[in-house]
């Protein structure tokens, strides 16, 4: 069964009695009675000047002192849990927030399978746990890090808004770990929570920890692929982090999930927009072909094949975030209990401890693709690999819904999964997008057909002309069908004094 076929019980049997409404009083808005915890709340609050410096000086450039209509969290509850208004982004308050605790929670998988969930760090874990904490933390302000410079470019106010607003609550993911490394780690935690704002996406010296976070964004596509693959990576680990026996590791990220939800929308949508003002600007100009790349290219709009090599980087970077197929790591971290499976507790005809289960992963034996059958303990992360390219589909099947109604004959199909791949089993391998093992020769001859070379970047690079008047948008990109909120078309989502 796919993890598809399964319904997330991220929302859990929660009685309404148990959402605890947000302190806004308190300089860190939190709903986990910060307060009553003076020594936590001095070290949160001796780090958030230290965040407040690292947002400034590496969060977005230029428009900090705009009235950007924001969304912020105000409660827990699935149905009201955020409100909108104009906020200047350093005074956004980045709070941290739990989702409601589950009364008799037990760990739902893994050696402790069916003991009460851990409200402390279980000690023979603490190690796994805290690496695991970090390394999702080092994530969301590389992210940021990452996105910095595209204010400057917006193809609109609503997009511009769109981008600020993936990058506050990235940083509210930061507190989020923040709080965890803290509460819970002591000095080795406060250490880690200073390493978080120390290390930089790119730099030589000291960079963040996985592969794709020291990737540039150099363009509002890049940023639309991102928050397509690279935030889908993000849903799928924090859906496993949020199955978690730690359960306040659980709670954190089953929140995060809500607000991770936007972010991939605003990547689909904001691909899906692309896709829909090329095809009307090709039925425009009567081109049928999209091959026909420079007629297409002088519309001002950008080749749907340019689009699909785009898609090839992005999906094939993403994937070297699930780590390798076959990894110790991964095995230990499900047999202690601390990180699950996509949908793990929702998962039937499971024996969710996986002792002698196996799982297909397909390597590269003698030159060749085979699918072998390895101990499913050790396949974990080639198993949410799997989920998350079932995930990835659905929004690739509407981006093709797309360019057929407007009668183009042209397919968006994602690379075979060892294409471009960096870690694990095709690491270092060369596999075309449709499965082929090739020759260093052969890559090399092909690979600028399959990857975004030079004179795709500079065209790309060619169309990020800013668009701030309220309600226009740049050539390459279609009007969203909604506003945020509702708003209507000409809303000023940046006011821009
Ligand atoms: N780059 O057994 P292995 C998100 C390291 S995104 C560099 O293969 P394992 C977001 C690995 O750390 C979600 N290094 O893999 C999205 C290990 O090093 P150590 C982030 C890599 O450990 C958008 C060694 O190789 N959250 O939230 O089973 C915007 C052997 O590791 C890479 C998480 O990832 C790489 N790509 O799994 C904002 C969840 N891959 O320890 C935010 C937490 C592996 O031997 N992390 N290595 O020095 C994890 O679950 C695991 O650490 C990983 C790796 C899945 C990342």
């Amino acid at each position: 069964m796919s993890a598809e076929d399964t319904v997330s019980d991220a929302a859990g049997a929660i009685s309404a009695d148990r959402f605890v409404e947000i302190s806004y009083d308190e300089v860190i808005p939190n709903n986990v009675a910060l307060g009553s915890d003076k020594q936590l709340q001095r070290a949160l609050e001796g780090w958030r000047p230290k965040y407040l410096d690292w947002w400034t000086g590496m969060g977005p450039v230029g428009y900090q002192q705009c009235e950007v209509y924001l969304r912020t969290a105000v409660g827990v509850d699935p149905a009201g849990w955020a409100k909108f208004g104009y906020v200047k982004m350093p005074t956004y308050r980045w709070g941290i927030l739990l989702a409601p605790k589950v009364e008799g929670r037990t760990i739902p998988f893994g050696r402790h399978k069916g003991e009460p969930a851990w409200q402390e760090v279980p000690g023979e874990h603490r190690a796994l746990l805290r690496r695991l904490i970090v390394v999702q933390g080092d994530t969301e302000p590389a992210s940021v890090e990452q996105q910095r410079f595209l204010g400057a470019t917006a193809p609109s106010l609503y997009d511009m808004r769109n981008l600020f607003q993936v990058n506050v609550e990235e940083g509210r993911h930061l507190w989020a770990m923040v709080y965890l490394l803290v509460k819970y780690f002591g000095k080795d935690g406060r250490e880690e929570a200073q390493a978080l704002l120390e290390r930089q996406s790119g730099q030589m010296d000291n960079p963040r920890i996985l592969g794709a976070f020291n990737e540039s964004t150099p363009d509002w596509l890049s940023f639309f692929m991102f928050t397509f693959f690279t935030d889908r990576d993000g849903k799928m680990q924090l859906a496993a982090l949020a199955e978690s026996g730690f359960d306040p590791l659980s709670r954190t990220c089953r929140f995060m999930l809500t607000e991770e939800a936007h972010h991939m929308f605003v990547g689909e949508t904001g691909v899906q927009r692309t896709i829909e003002a090329t095809c009307a600007a090709m039925v425009k100009a009567g081109i049928k072909d999209p091959n026909e790349v420079e007629a297409v290219r002088k519309l001002g709009v950008v080749d749907l094949p340019l689009l699909q090599r785009k898609a090839n980087f992005h999906a094939s970077v993403t994937r070297d975030l699930f780590g390798s197929e076959i990894s110790s790591n991964a095995a230990e971290a499900f047999g202690s209990g601390i990180k699950g499976r996509f949908n793990e507790a929702n998962l039937k005809n499971d024996d969710h401890v996986l002792q002698d289960a196996t799982y297909p992963v397909t390597r590269v034996v003698d030159g060749k693709l085979v699918v072998e059958e390895a101990p499913a303990l050790r396949a974990l992360n080639s198993r949410l690999l799997d989920d998350f390219i079932v995930d990835c589909q659905g929004g690739i099947d509407r981006w093709n819904k797309s360019v057929e109604k407007a009668g183009i004959d042209f397919k968006f199909i994602q690379p075979h999964k060892g294409f471009n791949r960096r870690i694990g089993e095709f690491g270092g391998k060369r596999i075309s997008p449709t499965g082929e093992v090739l020759t260093e020769d052969q890559w090399s001859t092909m690979s600028g057909d399959w990857l975004p070379n030079d004179a795709d970047m500079a065209f790309i690079n060619s169309l990020m002309k800013p668009c701030h008047e309220p309600g226009k948008y740049a050539s390459w990109i279609a009007p969203p069908r909604v506003g945020v909120n509702s708003q209507a078309g000409d809303f000023e989502y940046v006011k821009i004094a």
